[in-house]
């Protein structure tokens, strides 16, 4: 399909509770939304890159510019296929895979559009809603953790992670296990430890979890497989799972038993699924992790969660978890079973709140 033109909206949008982790805190949430025409139809992409480079090297600022003077020069006017073609164009452009991925979600859109197919059949997805549980960023005490956490499940939330640094970790995750025996809970530490002083985490395998996702370095592999041999929770690789290839490292190093699939970390659905696939494979469980997404990024993280080999709840909450007004018409609501229901009309299965849209813009640009 040959692409006419692109608007990308840099968006900011107030968050219902600041968020904190390891690498800070955010009130307000920073993405871009990637909007393309073609064929006279109007696909939307989320480019999951945040004001700051804590989680991820990219920002707003750097995702903006090279979409701007590298991406969207190679796709204007330029006819796309699919996603592989459109890696394809694009894979003279190292890394910057958060700004790849949200183009590479709008010529989804679009493809779905044009097939009347739902992005959840697209990608071969099985099933009609997904199992979700919320993450929870660290709050002021351990006491106002389990506050946080009770608030959740009596909402419906079945599978609980909570956010870990050093200094809120073991007491942290204790005091949720003592008040809920029998949760689903899972700890995060996004890169926060060295394998050095990973041995403070020792006691957290005590703890029943089902996981403790990326402790250390972003770009590590091979430490993580030294302090997996050392704990019989499974490690659960994120940041350091940049690409299929990647994947493939860390399942021959056994630097993990569980891989948090992103599709924006990844550089795109089609990656998502290649690691996916990869995974099922060698029969390691997958989950599908979260970017605090808009009603957009939720839809494409709902149908790639569908398909069979995510087997661990996803980060994929409530719309009203996030925030009080989204730019998406629809929102996504929790069901009693603690799943979502994944979209079921064409592409993305949303349409676009255009005063939503104006009122947390910061910029468009039109190409
Ligand atoms: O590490 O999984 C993470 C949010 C922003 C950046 C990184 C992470 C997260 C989350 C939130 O944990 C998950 C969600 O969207 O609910
Ligand atoms: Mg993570």
């Amino acid at each position: 399909m040959k692409i006419e033109s692109i608007l990308l909206h840099h968006l900011r949008m107030p968050l219902v509770s600041p968020f904190e982790t390891s690498f800070g805190r955010e009130t307000d949430r920073e993405c871009i939304l990637v909007e393309i025409h073609a064929e006279g139809l109007t696909g939307y992409g989320e480019c999951v890159a945040s004001r700051d480079p804590g989680y991820n090297y990219e920002t707003t600022g750097t995702a903006l510019h090279i979409l701007k003077e590298f991406i969207v020069p190679l796709l204007l006017g330029a006819q796309i296929k699919d996603a592989l073609d459109f890696q394809t164009h694009v894979s003279s452009i190292r890394g910057h895979h958060l700004a790849k991925a949200g183009v590479e979600m709008a010529i989804w859109d679009l493809l779905g559009k044009r097939a009347g197919k739902s992005l959840r059949e697209l990608l071969g997805g099985e099933r009609e809603k997904v199992e979700v549980g919320v993450s929870i960023g660290i709050q002021d005490s351990a006491q106002s953790l389990v506050r946080s956490a009770a608030d959740y499940i009596k909402q419906g939330y079945a599978r609980v992670k909570i956010k870990i640094k050093p200094g809120r970790d073991v007491a942290d995750a204790s005091a949720v296990r003592k008040e809920f025996p029998k949760l689903r809970l899972q700890v995060d530490a996004n890169s926060a430890y060295s394998l050095a002083d990973a041995g403070a985490l020792q006691s957290l395998d005590e703890l029943d979890l089902l996981l403790i996702e990326q402790p250390l370095f972003e770009d590590d592999i091979w430490d993580h497989h030294k302090m997996q041999e050392r704990f019989k929770t499974p490690i659960c690789l994120d940041e350091s799972i940049v690409s299929p290839r990647h994947a493939r490292y860390a399942i021959e190093m056994n630097a993990c038993r569980i891989i948090n699939i992103k599709a924006g970390r990844l550089g795109g659905l089609s990656q998502a699924v290649l690691v996916h696939d990869l995974c099922r494979e060698v029969s390691m469980p997958v989950w599908c992790g979260g970017m605090l997404e808009t009603g957009i990024g939720r839809a494409s993280n709902l149908a790639l969660a569908s398909l069979p080999n995510f087997l661990l709840p996803g980060d994929i909450s409530a719309s009203d978890r996030y925030y009080a007004r989204d730019i998406t018409n629809e929102r996504f609501v929790l069901n009693a079973d603690s799943t979502i229901d994944v979209p079921r009309g064409p592409g993305l299965g949303v349409t676009i709140d255009r005063d939503a849209l104006k009122e947390f813009s910061l910029t468009h640009l039109s190409f």
